[in-house]
């Protein structure tokens, strides 16, 4: 198992990461304010300056202002320049910033590299969408009028993130509202800060090299009051925000009651079938990355097997062979041969030792996985063994989101019995069929098929490119960010009625004087 680096390694390497991004104060060690720790040790790096409620205020309203009086009347293929330049900086620093990632998040190198990547994917993305902006133009039931629609920009978004995707969920929001002619807010996870900084500080670097204003952005690292006071706030128009169904249920309510939009991206609880036609070669793979990969910390993560009785035997002892091979690749996540890095923390582990319990009062049985490792080297930090647990039914702990790596296998007949467990839990967010049987394909993208936002067929749950729509149904909140035409939600559509004739027929046949 590759051996822990100390704590003082990581400062280090997190420090000259930081420096190169720009972040102007670094952070000390002062036990003073808001900790920023590392779940590879488990150990505090710094504490950086927490926002107070007047520092929320002053941020809402120098976005507020700036969106009134600068950047919405910015021409949108301008506002590109903008996310262009950063799209460079993130390129420049790909590097830098997948440290920071993998010493916040805890995730391997190559993961943490892709998460970058999938802010420059954006970025690209939104730099096109700034000329693609379009509105409809509709045919009018009047001689001499014309029907079309235009999309404004919104106002201020406040994005909340989550820890588990600390920079790619906050790209896909800024990059899309920036072009979009809104102005953003920024509350990330209070378990990555740093990350955050790294962001702003080249957000801010690349607003200065294209003369855009600098309050086109503002970032609140704090906790709940400060992720409370952009939630209640009638000047965010729209709150962006990516966490658990609990987080969900307290922020959409407070929302809706002062009639301001939400976009939501909650807790998924994925499933892979597994056909007897499959190619199993390729299904244990997609399996195993899905379900052990970022250490089942993605909201895509695979959490449910349900597979054909007839290959449930073969394709368990593939899965669980592979595990086998995971063990020896649980450690470090800077080291290249490390697999699996460590949980967040403290209580993600409980959540998982909890869950593999209750799995057992159940009727569950533990097929691999589930101990924690390296805990004489590092007694705060959190590795573990990720787990696979042959379940008799699909019970109540596996309609649950558990966010570690728990893999529960799950057994059916027909395809009708298979989709009636893949459906029946509360949320909704990725889904995926092994099959190469064509009908079996096309009847879980049916209408009648999966119930989830993405529903893919021969690859795993998670890893989503950013060109298509993101997010999921049900518990999972309805909200669709990146690619595709999810910048709608980032605009306010006006629908415009031309009258070019010199009379005034009025709509519906009416008449009157
Ligand atoms: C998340 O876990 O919050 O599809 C986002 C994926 C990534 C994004 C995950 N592109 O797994």
């Amino acid at each position: 198992m590759p051996a822990l680096p100390s704590t003082d390694h990581v400062h280090d390497r997190v420090t000259s990461a930081l420096q190169r991004c720009g972040v102007d104060h670094l952070p000390e060690v002062t036990g003073t304010g808001h900790p920023a720790r590392t779940p590879i040790t488990g150990e505090a790096l710094f504490d950086v300056a927490a926002c107070g409620p007047a520092d929320v205020e002053r941020a809402i309203g120098a976005a507020d202002t700036c969106f009134r009086t600068a950047w919405r009347d910015t021409p949108a293929p301008v506002r590109g320049h903008l996310v262009r330049r950063l799209g460079e900086l993130l390129r420049e620093h790909k590097g830098d910033l997948a440290d920071i990632v993998t010493v916040e998040a805890g995730k391997i190198r190559s993961e943490a590299a892709g998460e970058v990547q999938e802010m420059i994917d954006i970025c690209d993305f939104a730099v096109g969408l700034s000329r693609q902006l379009y509105g409809r133009t509709m045919a009018s039931e009047r001689p001499g009028h014309r029907l079309m629609e235009t999309w404004h920009p919104l106002g201020v978004v406040g994005v909340v993130t989550a820890f588990n995707f600390p920079v790619a969920v906050w790209a896909w929001n800024t990059a899309v509202a920036l072009v979009c002619g809104d102005t953003v807010v920024w509350k990330p996870s209070e378990l990555t800060p740093l990350t955050a900084l790294a962001c702003h500080a080249l957000l801010a670097r690349a607003a200065s090299d294209v003369g855009a204003p600098s309050d086109v952005h503002h970032v609140l690292i704090g906790g709940r009051d400060t992720g409370a006071l952009l939630v209640d706030d009638p000047r965010v128009a729209l709150l962006s925000a990516t966490g658990s169904v609990r987080m969900g249920r307290e922020v959409a309510p407070r929302v809706a009651a002062r009639l301001g939009r939400c976009l939501l991206e909650l807790g998924g609880n994925n499933a892979a079938v597994v056909a007897p036609s499959a190619d199993l070669d390729l299904a244990v793979r997609g399996v195993v990355f899905g379900a052990a990969g970022t250490a089942g910390q993605r909201c895509t993560t695979l959490r449910r097997l349900i597979v054909h009785e007839d290959v449930a035997e073969a394709v368990t002892d593939r899965v669980v062979e592979a595990y086998g091979r995971l063990r020896a690749r649980i450690g470090d996540p800077f080291d290249d041969a490390t697999l699996v890095g460590p949980l967040i923390g403290e209580s993600a582990h409980r959540a998982m030792a909890e869950a593999l319990e209750e799995a057992a009062a159940e009727g569950g049985t533990v097929l691999c996985g589930g101990a924690r490792c390296l805990e004489k080297e590092a007694p705060d930090a959190y590795y573990v063994e990720p787990a696979v647990v042959r379940m008799p039914r699909q019970s109540d702990i596996v309609r649950q989101e558990t966010f570690a790596p728990i893999l529960y296998v799950l057994t059916y007949r027909t395809l009708e019995e298979a989709l009636d467990i893949h459906n029946g839990v509360p949320q909704g967010l990725s889904s995926s069929i092994f099959t190469t049987d064509q009908r079996e394909a096309e009847l879980f993208m049916s209408a009648a098929g999966s119930d989830c936002g993405i529903v893919n067929v021969n690859i795993g749950t998670s890893g989503a490119e950013i060109g298509g729509a993101f997010g999921g149904e049900k518990a999972t909140g309805g909200g669709r960010e990146s690619g595709s035409d999810a910048w709608r939600a980032y605009m306010r559509r006006a629908t415009n009625t031309v009258n070019y004739s010199t009379e005034l027929p009025l709509a519906q046949g009416v008449s009157f004087l």
